[in-house]
């Protein structure tokens, strides 16, 4: 893959991007959140509707020449509505924070009361964290996983839910290694006459492939990030009833948000076309089975994941028993000197803090893309054990770089 346009007028940065597929092809791409979009994916992207304003929706613009657009958009939001049958879908949000700001902005008042997943047991920033713009304007409180089973504590959600009575609950997570049952949480909204917020920025592809339950049609909400699970074009996706489209839209634009980025709506369109073909489905349980080999060898291999294993794409790994002496930060370096890129993560119960955190958060979203299976996850799992054994240990480190490189050979991406 080679940039020669960007290389006529910028050698610096199309070395820089070439260097990035390289790094890509050539190492194993394992943070939860990421995946690799395809060619088709990237040329929508890459198209020439960057260049495009289109403030407002298909069909009801502020700017001439929308006319592509338009039909862009439209297809990004038929597309999302065959695989996920919401009623109303925005597919404008840069990302799937601005989809959560979408919804605040909609149906909250500053000081109004949130009640979200803390972020280190699994929840995410713009769920409520001070550093965030939610955290500030609102009034939040957080729910925490069951800090025995690492499982959501429904009925501790629900008991707090009663004692603050929030004006929305927000479920949904970017670190929960397990289904979630939507119908639990919006009996606890229900019981409060709280709103339900359902972000699920991370298993949005699961979601749209039938592997996992949806929230759509049992949470008022439905937010999500579109470049993860589902690989489409970057950004984010709101959904929800009728009753909410208007407000939902004028949240996004002008609320939130100017001109949409129309090259990532094409991006989405694409995406989501393929999506809708049967193989993603095919995808997405292989997606979940290889996070289902490698968490159990990991297991094997002497580690403790968070709530014993996973159901979906990731598996959180808490460090603290089997290596005291390792945080996550120390494994995500050394890992990163043998090819393997994931994150360190926060746990339940942190003890260490967010910048040197005590697990890693590894998912198989990126992998399966590029063909892995649950064997290569197994033979992942022993690379990684046997650096977080030594990971100090330069030799350990060169061998595993090369076992890591002859799967990435056998695996091969955009080629
Ligand atoms: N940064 C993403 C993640 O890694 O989970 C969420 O926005």
């Amino acid at each position: 893959m080679e940039h020669e346009h960007v290389r006529d007028v910028d050698p610096a940065v199309a070395d820089a991007l070439e260097g990035e597929v390289d790094r890509q092809r050539e190492s194993l791409q394992m943070i939860a959140s990421e995946n690799h979009v395809s060619e088709a994916v990237l040329d929508a992207q890459g198209s020439a509707l960057t260049n495009k304003y289109a403030e407002g929706y298909p069909g009801s613009r502020y700017y001439g020449g929308c006319e592509f657009a338009d039909e862009v958009e439209q297809h990004a939001i038929d597309r999302a509505q065959e695989l996920f049958g919401a009623d109303h879908i925005n597919v404008q949000p840069h990302s799937g924070t601005q989809a959560n700001q979408a919804v605040y902005f909609a149906m909250l008042e500053p000081g109004d009361k949130i009640l979200s997943l803390d972020l280190t047991h699994g929840g995410h920033l713009s769920h409520g964290h001070p550093a965030n713009f939610v955290g500030q304007l609102y009034d939040v409180e957080q729910y925490e996983v069951d800090a025995e089973t690492g499982y959501l504590d429904y009925e501790g959600l629900a008991e707090h839910a009663e004692e603050f009575e929030p004006d929305i609950i927000v479920s949904g997570y970017s670190a929960y290694p397990r289904e979630i049952e939507w119908g639990r949480i919006q009996a606890a909204a229900d019981s409060v006459d709280a709103l339900h917020l359902a972000d699920i920025a991370h298993i949005t592809g699961l979601v749209a492939a039938g592997v996992h339950d949806s929230p759509v049609g049992i949470a008022d909400f439905v937010t999500g990030s579109t470049h993860k699970t589902i690989r489409a074009g970057r950004g984010g996706i709101v959904m929800c009833d009728e009753e909410y489209a208007d407000d939902i839209d004028a949240a996004v634009f002008p609320g939130g948000q100017g001109g949409p980025l129309m090259h990532n709506i094409a991006g989405k369109a694409v995406g989501f076309k393929e999506a809708l073909a049967p193989e993603f489905e095919d995808y997405a349980e292989q997606t979940v089975a290889n996070a289902k080999a490698l968490g159990e060898r990991l297991v094997e291999n002497g580690f403790s994941l968070v709530s014993g294993g996973t159901d979906n794409h990731l598996v959180l790994v808490d460090l603290r028993e089997s290596h005291p002496d390792t945080s996550g930060g120390n494994a995500e370096e050394a890992l990163e000197d043998a090819g393997i890129v994931l994150n360190g993560n926060t746990v339940p119960g942190e003890t260490r803090s967010a910048f040197d955190p005590s697990g890693i958060r590894v998912g198989t979203p990126a992998l399966t893309t590029r063909g892995f299976d649950e064997d290569d996850c197994r033979t992942v799992a022993d690379l990684i054990t046997r650096v977080i054994d030594t990971p100090d240990d330069e030799a350990v480190l060169a061998e595993v770089r090369e076992d890591v490189e002859s799967l990435c050979d056998a695996n091969p991406l955009y080629e």
